[in-house]
C-alpha cells in the first residue's frame, strides 16, 4: 500500500502491522499516525485478525519528541490524529493483537494497551511516561487503564512513571499474557492463526458487547447481548459451529 513508516504484509488471514522507525524506538510520528489509521480502517477482505508489533528492540516510545509541530497544539493532535488511530484500533473489523515485543512507552503503550490482546515478551514493559515531560496520559490511557487494573494501580503508574514489567502487567491483569523472550514470536503467531480461523462475526460482537459493558447498566446489557447474538445465531459460522459438533469434528468457519 506504499506506506513509509510501517510494514504491512499479509499472510494466511493476518494482517501484520508494524511500526518502522525502530532507530527512535518506533516514536510516533504526524505520518506514522496516518499510516496506522488508513491501514486498520482499509483492511483488505480475507483479512481476520490484525498483528501490531514494532520492529526492532521497542514497540513504541509514544509521541515522537523531536516533532515540534505535534506539541504546538497538543488538543489539535489528539483530536485530529492520535483519537482516529485509536478507534481504528478499537473499531477494527477483526480482532487486533499487540505483540509488544520490548518497551512501550508514553501513547506507545496505550496503543497496545487498545488492543483486544496483548501478548508481550517477558523482557518488555509499560512506561505511562507522560508525567517524565508535564504531560498526563492520553491516547486513551486514562479510560482503558483504569478498567482493567483498578484506580490505585492506575494512578501509581501514571503519577511514578515507573515502567511495569509484563509479568506484573499480566498478573495485574493489564494484558492477556506475558510470554519468555524465546517462545513469543511463536505464541504470537499461533493466537493469530487461531483468531484467524475463527467465527469472526462473533468476535466483533465480543468486541461491541465488552466495549459497551462499562457505560451500560445490565438491563441495556442483557438487551445489547440478544441484539449481537440474534445476529451471531443468523451467520453461517453458527450453523457450521453446531453442524461440527454434532458431527464429531472441528469446526471450520469462514468469517461469514
Ligand atoms: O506531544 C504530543 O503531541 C502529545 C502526545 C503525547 C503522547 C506521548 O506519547 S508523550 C510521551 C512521549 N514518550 C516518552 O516520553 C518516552 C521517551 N523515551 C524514553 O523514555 C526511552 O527512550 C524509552 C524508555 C522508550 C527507551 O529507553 P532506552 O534506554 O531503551 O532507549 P533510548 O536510548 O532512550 O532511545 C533509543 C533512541 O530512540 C534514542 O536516540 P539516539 O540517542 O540513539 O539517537 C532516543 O532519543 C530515541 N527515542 C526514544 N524515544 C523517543 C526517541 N526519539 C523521539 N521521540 C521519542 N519518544
Amino acid at each position: 500500500m506504499g506506506f513509509e513508516t510501517i510494514d504491512f504484509e499479509i499472510a494466511d488471514g493476518v494482517a501484520t502491522l508494524t511500526l518502522n522507525r525502530p532507530a527512535v524506538m518506533n516514536a510516533l510520528n504526524r505520518q506514522m499516525r496516518a499510516e496506522i489509521t488508513k491501514a486498520l480502517s482499509t483492511l483488505p477482505s480475507g483479512v481476520r485478525c490484525v498483528v501490531l508489533t514494532g520492529a526492532g528492540r521497542g514497540f513504541c516510545s509514544g509521541q515522537d519528541l523531536t516533532d515540534g509541530s505535534a506539541a504546538a497544539n497538543l488538543e489539535a493532535t489528539l483530536r485530529d490524529e492520535y483519537e482516529p488511530m485509536l478507534r481504528a484500533v478499537t473499531q477494527c473489523e477483526v480482532p487486533v493483537i499487540a505483540a509488544v515485543n520490548g518497551v512501550a512507552a508514553g501513547a506507545g503503550a496505550n496503543l497496545a494497551l487498545a488492543a483486544d490482546v496483548v501478548i508481550a515478551t517477558q523482557s518488555a514493559s509499560f512506561i505511562q511516561a507522560f508525567t517524565r515531560i508535564g504531560l498526563i496520559p492520553d491516547a486513551g490511557g486514562t479510560w482503558i487503564i483504569p478498567r482493567s487494573i483498578g484506580l490505585a494501580r492506575a494512578m501509581g503508574m501514571m503519577l511514578f512513571a515507573e515502567p511495569v514489567t509484563a509479568d506484573q502487567a499480566q498478573e495485574w491483569g493489564m494484558i492477556w499474557q506475558s510470554v519468555p523472550d524465546t517462545e513469543f514470536q511463536n505464541a504470537v503467531k499461533a493466537r493469530a492463526a487461531a483468531l484467524a480461523k475463527g467465527p469472526t462475526q462473533a468476535y466483533r460482537a465480543i468486541r461491541e458487547a465488552l466495549a459497551a459493558s462499562s457505560a451500560n447498566d445490565l438491563d441495556a446489557q442483557l438487551q445489547l447481548e440478544a441484539r449481537l447474538q440474534g445476529q451471531a445465531g443468523r451467520s453461517a459460522d453458527f450453523i457450521e459451529g453446531v453442524t461440527a459438533f454434532l458431527q464429531k469434528r472441528p469446526a471450520a468457519f469462514t468469517g461469514r
